[in-house]
C-alpha cells in the first residue's frame, strides 16, 4: 500500500484546520501514523485517495447500516435535491419521519428531530431539568454522549459525587451537576441515587457502550437503573445515537425489553447525512417549545435532503429478513475472529450486541471503562496497522466499535477472517 496523496493531503490539511481532521478521532492519535484521505466508497468498500480499497467496519462511525451509496438512496437524494435543500419550513418528509421513528421506539410518544446526537443528548438533558426542576445529571464512566459542556466531565476524585471538567473550556460549575458512576455498578448507583436523588434530573447512559468498544450491560443492570429512576421520579434517558436501529430496529430497548422515559437517536436514522433525534413520553416533551417553555431550534433541523436518506433507510430496514440477515452475517465474523484469535494463541476478548462488536487485546473479562482500559492499546494498535495493509479499515482506536453493514458479502468476511489470522500472529 503506498498513502503518498494520503500524507500531502494530511500536510495541507493540518495548516489549515486543527488536527487536520474535523473530528478528532480521525486522526489515528490513538493508532499513529497518519489518517487516510477517502475517495469514494460504495457498499462495504472504501478507497482512499491513493487507490487503495479496503473493506469498511467503521462505516462512518455506525450510520451506514446498508453500506456506502446505497443506490435507493443516492437516487432519493438526487431526485430531493432537484426539489430544493432547505426550506426552513415544515415538509411531510419530517412527519414521515418521525412517524417511523415513533413506530419503531413505541416508549416515545414525541420527537424531535436535530442535526447530531450532541444536540439530541444535550436538548434531552435541559427537558428532563426543565421537566423535573432539578439540576444533577448521572452519566457513566466511558460512556460518550457528544460533546456539549455538562458531559465533558469526569468522574470526581476520591469520594466526591461531583464531577471535574474533562476538558478545558468546561466551568467548573457546569462539571459540578454532572455525577460519573461506574458502568454496571448496582451498589454505588443505589447508593448515589439514595442520597442525592432530590436533584437528580435524569441518567444518560449508552445502554450497550459503544465508546469503550462495545460494553454489555450485565444482567439486572438496565432493570434495576429503571426501577430506581421511576422509584424517584428520576428520568432515564436512553442515549441510543449508537444502538438505535444498530442493536435491532428498535434499539437496545427492544433489545433488553426496557422502556427508557427519553431516547436520543442519530447516525443510522440519517443514513449518513446529518440527522439526531431525541424525544420520549407525552407529558416530558409537551415541555419543548413552542409547545412548551424548554427552548430547543435549529436552522437545518429536519432538513429535507437528510430526512429522505433517513426515511429510505428505515424503509429497506424494516423490510422482512433485514436483520436477520445483518445478525447472520455479524455472527459469521464474530465466530471467524474469535477462532481466528484462538488458532493464532494471542489472547483476546470479543464483545458484540447486534451489529457492533469489539475486540479487546486483554485476556480479562471487559465490563466497564476501567476493565477496558486494561486492554493492551500497544497491541491494539500494531493490528490496527497490520489490518490496514491488508486492506482492512477498523477503528482507529481499540476503545472504539466495528459494524457490520447489509453490504458485507461472504467473501469480505472470509477475507477479513485470514486478515485478522495473519495480523494476528503478526502481532502477539
Ligand atoms: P455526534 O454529535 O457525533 O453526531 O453524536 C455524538 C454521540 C452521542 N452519543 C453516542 C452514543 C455516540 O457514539 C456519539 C458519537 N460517536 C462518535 C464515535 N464513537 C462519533 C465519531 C466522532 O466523534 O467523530
Amino acid at each position: 500500500m503506498k498513502w503518498i496523496k494520503s500524507q500531502r493531503l494530511y500536510k495541507k490539511a493540518q495548516e489549515l484546520i486543527p488536527g487536520g481532521v474535523n473530528s478528532p478521532v480521525r486522526a489515528f492519535r490513538a493508532v499513529g501514523g497518519n489518517p487516510l484521505f477517502i475517495d469514494k466508497a460504495r457498499g462495504s468498500k472504501m478507497y482512499d485517495v491513493d487507490g487503495n480499497t479496503y473493506i469498511d467496519y467503521v462505516l462512518s462511525w455506525g450510520p451506514l447500516i446498508l453500506g456506502h451509496a446505497h443506490p435507493k438512496i443516492v437516487n432519493a437524494l438526487k431526485k430531493a435535491a432537484e426539489r430544493g435543500t432547505s426550506y426552513g419550513a415544515p415538509t411531510p418528509l419530517e412527519v414521515e419521519l418521525a412517524g417511523l421513528i415513533l413506530k419503531a421506539y413505541p416508549s416515545m410518544d414525541k420527537v424531535r428531530l436535530v442535526n447530531s446526537g450532541t444536540e439530541a443528548t444535550m436538548s434531552a438533558i435541559r427537558v428532563a431539568r426543565g421537566f423535573t426542576g432539578r439540576n444533577k445529571i448521572i452519566k457513566f464512566e466511558g460512556c460518550y454522549h457528544g460533546h456539549a459542556d455538562g458531559l465533558l466531565v469526569k468522574a470526581g476524585s476520591g469520594a466526591t459525587t461531583f464531577g471535574v471538567p474533562d476538558s478545558p473550556g468546561v466551568p467548573k460549575s457546569y462539571a459540578r451537576n454532572t455525577i460519573t458512576l461506574p458502568f454496571n455498578n448496582i451498589p454505588l448507583l443505589k447508593k448515589l441515587i439514595n442520597k442525592e436523588w432530590k436533584d437528580i434530573a435524569c441518567v444518560i447512559l449508552e445502554p450497550v457502550v459503544g465508546n469503550i468498544g462495545c460494553v454489555l450491560p450485565r444482567p439486572g443492570f438496565l432493570e434495576t437503573l429503571r426501577d430506581i429512576t421511576s422509584e424517584y421520579g428520576i428520568v432515564l434517558i436512553f442515549d441510543e445515537v449508537m444502538t438505535g436501529f444498530r442493536v435491532s430496529y428498535g434499539g437496545a430497548q427492544a433489545f433488553y425489553g426496557i422502556k427508557p422515559d427519553m431516547t436520543c437517536l442519530g447516525k443510522v436514522i440519517g443514513g449518513g447525512l446529518p440527522v439526531g433525534a431525541y424525544g420520549g413520553r407525552k407529558e416530558i416533551m409537551s415541555m419543548v417549545s413552542p409547545e412548551g417553555p424548554v427552548y430547543q431550534a435549529g436552522t437545518l433541523s429536519g432538513n429535507p435532503l437528510a430526512v429522505t436518506a433517513g426515511i429510505e433507510t428505515l424503509k429497506i430496514l424494516s423490510k422482512e429478513n433485514t436483520y436477520k440477515n445483518l445478525e447472520q452475517k455479524a455472527a459469521t465474523l464474530e465466530k471467524g475472529l474469535v477462532d481466528a484469535a484462538k488458532k493464532s494463541g494471542i489472547k483476546t476478548k470479543f464483545y458484540r450486541a447486534g451489529t457492533m462488536f469489539c475486540t479487546y487485546f486483554t485476556d480479562k473479562d471487559v465490563f466497564d471503562y476501567a476493565s477496558a482500559k486494561l486492554s493492551d492499546t500497544k497491541t491494539f494498535s500494531k493490528f490496527f496497522h497490520s489490518m490496514l495493509r491488508r486492506g482492512i479499515y477498523i477503528a482507529p482506536s481499540q476503545f472504539e466499535a466495528g459494524f457490520i453493514s447489509l453490504a458485507h458479502t461472504g467473501k469480505d468476511i472470509e477475507k477479513t477472517v485470514k486478515a485478522a489470522y495473519e495480523s494476528f500472529l503478526e502481532v502477539k
